[in-house]
This record gives C-alpha cells, sequence and structure tokens, in this order.
C-alpha cells in the first residue's frame, strides 16, 4: 500500500476550502493531522462553522482537530471576500453542540506538528499565508522541519482577481506571502491564472453531473458552491472555480500534474497598484528558483476525481439544514 502523506490543512473555510478539506477528509492517502483556520475570505467564526459543517459532511466530526490561527493580517486590516463567497457553505447550518476547536492556537500547531516528524509535514496553504509566516517567526526551525509547502495564491504572469494585478490570498496579507517566500521551504505553487482558470473550473454539465449524483457529499458540495457561482457568472466565468481543492488533489495525486517548473516568486507590498502581485520570474532574469510552480494539470482527471470522492457515501452525525 502507497504510505499515506502527512498533510496539515491551513484554510480559510469557504467554498472551494470545504472541497479541499473534503478531499484531505476522504482520500485514503491523506493522513490529515489538523485543520488550522486564517482569517481570509468570510467572518473569522464563520469561517471555523464552515469547517466543522465540512467535518461532518466528511462524515469525521471529532476526528480531525480543528485549530483557530490568526484573526487578521500580519500589518493591515482584514479584508473579506464575502462578496464573492456569502456566509461560504451557501446558507448551510447544523448542531454544532460539542464541535469545539482545541484550545491550542494554529501557529504552535503547526510548531509542533512540523517539529514531531521533521521533514515528512506538508501543509497545504489555501488561505492567506498568515499562519505559516507566524509560525516561521516563531520557530527559526519551522523551515527545516516542514516538508513542504502546498502554496495556492498569485497568478503566474497572468490576471488577478480581487484587483488586475494581485490574487486574493497574496492581497489580503502580502507581507506574510513576502515572508514565506523569502523563507526557504521546498514549495509548490498552484497559481489563480492561468491555471485554475483554464483547468479547475467546473462548468455547467459539469455542475449537473455531480448534482445528479444525489449523494450527500454532492449535495454538500452543490450548496456550498452556489453564492460563488453566481459571482463567477458576474464577472465572466461560467462555472465553479477549485484552486483549493486542485492544490490538496495534486499533493496526493501528482501524477495530476502535467507541466510544471522552477521560478523565482516573490510578492509585492509595496506597489500603488498591485499590492500583493506575485512576481513569477521564470529563469532568465538571474534569480535563484525557491519555488516549484503547477503550470497545467488534466483537467478531466481531477474533475473525475473530485466527482468520485462525491459520489462516496458518508455517515453524518448530524444532519445538515
Ligand atoms: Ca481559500
Amino acid at each position: 500500500m502507497t504510505p499515506k502523506v502527512p498533510v496539515v490543512i491551513d484554510t480559510d473555510t469557504a467554498q472551494d476550502d470545504c472541497t479541499a478539506l473534503l478531499v484531505g477528509l476522504l482520500d485514503p492517502r491523506a493522513d490529515l493531522r489538523a485543520i488550522t483556520v486564517v482569517a481570509g475570505n468570510v467572518g473569522f467564526d464563520q469561517q471555523v462553522r464552515n469547517a466543522f459543517l465540512t467535518l461532518n459532511a466528511a462524515g469525521r466530526l471529532g476526528e480531525v482537530p480543528v485549530h483557530l490561527g490568526c484573526r487578521r493580517p500580519i500589518v493591515r486590516p482584514w479584508e473579506s471576500a464575502e462578496d464573492v463567497h456569502g456566509d461560504g457553505v451557501g446558507g448551510m447550518t447544523m448542531d454544532m453542540t460539542g464541535c469545539e476547536p482545541r484550545p491550542e492556537h494554529a501557529v504552535d500547531t503547526l510548531v509542533r506538528l512540523a517539529a514531531e516528524s521533521p521533514g515528512e509535514l506538508t501543509i497545504v496553504c489555501i488561505g492567506p499565508l498568515t499562519n505559516i509566516a507566524t509560525a516561521t517567526v516563531k520557530d527559526p526551525a519551522f523551515v527545516d522541519n516542514v516538508g513542504g509547502l502546498h502554496v495556492m495564491g498569485g497568478s503566474n504572469n497572468a490576471r488577478g482577481n480581487i484587483t488586475a494585478a494581485a490574487e486574493f490570498n497574496f492581497y489580503v496579507d502580502p507581507e506574510a506571502a513576502k515572508t514565506v517566500f523569502a523563507a526557504g521551504f521546498d514549495i509548490t505553487v498552484i497559481p489563480w491564472a492561468p491555471l485554475t482558470l483554464e483547468r479547475a473550473v467546473f462548468g455547467p454539465e459539469q455542475l449537473a453531473e455531480i448534482d445528479a449524483l444525489d449523494t450527500p457529499l454532492s449535495r454538500f458540495f452543490t450548496r456550498a458552491c452556489a453564492a460563488t457561482l453566481e459571482f463567477d457568472r458576474s464577472v465572466g466565468i461560467n462555472g465553479t472555480t477549485h484552486p483549493d481543492s486542485l492544490t490538496a488533489a495534486v499533493l496526493l495525486h501528482p501524477e495530476l500534474i502535467t507541466r510544471a517548473a522552477r521560478y523565482h516568486v516573490d510578492v509585492e507590498t509595496q506597489g500603488e497598484l498591485t499590492r500583493g502581485y506575485a512576481a513569477m520570474s521564470w529563469g532568465v532574469h538571474g534569480l535563484e528558483p525557491n519555488a516549484t510552480v503547477v503550470e497545467d494539470v488534466d483537467a478531466q482527471e481531477f474533475y473525475g476525481y473530485v466527482t468520485e470522492l462525491l459520489a462516496g457515501q458518508v455517515e453524518l452525525a448530524s444532519p445538515l439544514r
């Protein structure tokens, strides 16, 4: 049997973060050791509720600890994407009795879990990089103890989403992103554009197929994606976007990656128009590469992988409303 991949998912839990958590919770290759929450998409406490809703949807409530991380970016005030995501789960609720986050702060959890198995843990970073940067500052050994980071963020010489220049995760906490890319981690980047827009959008026919699965997981997916789908259509994207779940999926199934290259990645913190812009230099500017950027994936295989997960049957501890 293939050994399991030890992983923590660091998330600003809304919409596709939920699908990424499902990947970590349902794929037998994943050994998901913790979920750590960071300020990002929607209100912090709503993100925590969304994490518990997703644990329940996966039938794994109580099995994976949830830790609360930084409630705002390092330097700047928090900016939400609630206009994109609503509450992040399409208004779903459940009885939250017993859904208690662990008392340990997420930054301490990241430091501890990395130290417990040096070189083995991969952190799937699908929100702003505030927790990761803070852990980097807190423990000088953290960089070496972490096996790798799979980072969803930036665009590879292409358009942003929150501004023309910047993708949301790096825009919200550019100082954190800059810190992380300068720290010396083994980083794999899954960018917003062009990769996500070309390879990780589920269009109307695919969403109808998922709907037709009619499992508790497919119903959860459809509801969690509904608000974002409306927003995506309003900005000319004909489907739901899945950068976060792609990030988790390529960690567990690197064969989904059909092209990747070494880049030097740095993040703009000063620009008047380019806050959070990821400068991805492709090797001709005399800069030492510090990240592997995923350039292409097998979109059909990725979609098939997600639908297979959603087709599975799970037992819910608490009914979703
Ligand atoms: Ca996210």
